[in-house]
C-alpha cells in the first residue's frame, strides 16, 4: 500500500535529519512535521522557538550544518554589541536568525497563532512540506535538577550546558494544551506516525504530555513506529543516556519502548545493536546513524518501506 500521509513528532536536531530524509522522498501532501513547542522561551524581548526553527531551516537547506541549529554563515554582531553592552550573551543568536524571531514575536502580538506565523514563515524560506508546531498554546519544559533546583529548558540545556543533574521534568501547560485544527488535520488521515530519533524526555514527551495528542495517537489504528535514540548505549548527540542514568532508567532501547508504551505498535532499533527483548511490538533493524545526506534519505525509506509492508494481525 502506497503511502498517503505520514506524520513526524520531532524535536531538534536529530529530529530535523529524519525530516530531512523523508522530505527528499515524499511530495508535500504526503508529509506533516509536528514539532516540539517545549523548549520556546521568550529572550530579549523576543519569541524563539529553537525546534521550530531547526526543522525550517534544515527544510529550507538553510541550516549551519556544524551546529544541527542556526543559519549557516551567520554573522553575530548584535550580539557582540549586546555583549559590549555588559549583556552576558550565552544563547548564540545570530544576526539572520534574529530576523525570523523578529517577525514571528510581532505576528504572535497581532493575535495570529504560532501555526499561522509557522506557516508564513515555511512558506518565505521556500519550504513546501507542512511544519506544524505541536500546539499553539504554551507548554514549557521545566527541569528539575539537584544543583540548581528547577530550571526553564533553554537555561539547562544551553546556558548550563546540560550538565545539572536532572531529577525531574515536568511539562508546564501540557495538560491545558490543545491541539490545532491542522494537527488534528494531519493526524486524521494520517496512514502512519513516526516519533523521530529525538530525545524522549526533553523533546518528544512535552508532545505526548498533551492529552488530545495521546489519544489522537491512540485512536489510530495505524503504523506508529519510534526511531531509536541510541546507538550502543549512546545517544548521537545531546544528554539522552546521561538523563536516562541520573533518572535511573538503563540505557537500553528497551527502555524507549517502555517509555513510550501503547503508542507504539514498532520500533526500529539500530542495526548495530542487539534486538530488544521485549514482545507485542514489531521490531527492525535499521541503520539509523544518520552521518550523511544520503544516510537520511535511505533511513526514511526504510521507514516507509516497513509502514507500506504493514500487514494488521488477523
Ligand atoms: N544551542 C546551543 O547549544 N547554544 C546556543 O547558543 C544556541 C542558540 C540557538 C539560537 C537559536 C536557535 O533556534 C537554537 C539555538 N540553539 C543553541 C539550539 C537549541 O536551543 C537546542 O538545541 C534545542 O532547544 C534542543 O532541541
Amino acid at each position: 500500500m502506497a503511502i498517503k500521509h505520514l506524520v513526524l513528532l520531532v524535536g531538534g536536531v536529530g529530529g530535523a535529519k529524519l525530516a530531512y530524509g523523508f522530505q527528499q522522498i515524499l511530495v508535500p501532501e504526503q508529509l506533516t512535521v509536528v514539532v516540539n513547542t517545549g523548549d520556546d522561551f521568550w529572550h530579549y524581548g523576543l519569541r524563539i522557538c529553537p525546534d521550530l526553527d531547526t526543522i525550517m531551516y534544515t527544510l529550507a537547506g538553510v541550516v549551519d550544518r556544524k551546529n544541527g541549529w542556526g543559519i549557516q554563515h551567520d554573522t553575530h554582531r548584535v550580539l557582540g554589541m549586546l555583549q559590549q553592552l555588559g549583556e552576558n550573551t550565552w544563547f548564540r543568536l545570530g544576526d539572520l536568525d534574529l530576523a525570523t524571531h523578529i517577525i514571528r514575536t510581532r505576528q504572535l502580538q497581532e493575535g495570529q497563532t504560532l501555526t499561522q506565523v509557522t506557516q508564513f514563515l515555511t512558506q518565505h524560506y521556500g519550504i513546501s512540506h507542512q511544519i506544524l508546531p505541536m500546539t499553539d498554546d504554551n507548554v514549557s519544559t521545566i527541569v528539575q535538577t539537584r544543583e540548581h533546583g528547577e530550571m526553564e529548558f533553554q537555561p539547562y540545556f544551553v546556558e548550563h550546558r546540560w550538565q545539572p543533574t536532572v531529577e525531574a521534568l515536568t511539562y508546564r501547560g501540557a495538560e491545558q494544551a490543545r491541539l490545532s485544527p491542522a494537527v488534528l488535520d494531519a493526524l486524521n488521515v494520517a496512514d502512519a506516525v513516526v516519533i523521530g530519533p529525538s530525545n524522549p524526555w526533553l523533546s518528544i514527551s512535552p508532545i505526548l504530555n498533551i492529552p488530545a495528542m495521546r489519544a489522537a495517537l491512540r485512536a489510530r489504528n495505524v503504523p506508529r513506529i519510534a526511531v531509536t535514540p541510541l546507538i550502543g548505549g549512546q545517544a548521537i548527540k545531546g544528554p539522552t543516556a546521561k538523563i536516562m542514568r541520573e533518572l535511573a532508567i538503563p540505557v537500553t532501547p528497551a527502555s524507549i519502548i517502555q517509555f513510550y508504551g501503547d503508542l507504539l505498535n514498532g520500533f526500529v532499533y539500530d542495526r548495530r545493536d542487539r534486538k530488544p527483548s521485549v514482545e507485542a511490538i514489531r521490531l527492525f533493524a535499521e541503520d539509523t546513524l544518520m552521518l550523511s545526506d544520503y544516510h537520511k534519505s535511505n533511513l526514511a525509506r526504510a521507514l516507509l518501506s516497513i509502514i507500506e509492508n504493514w500487514t494488521e494481525p488477523s
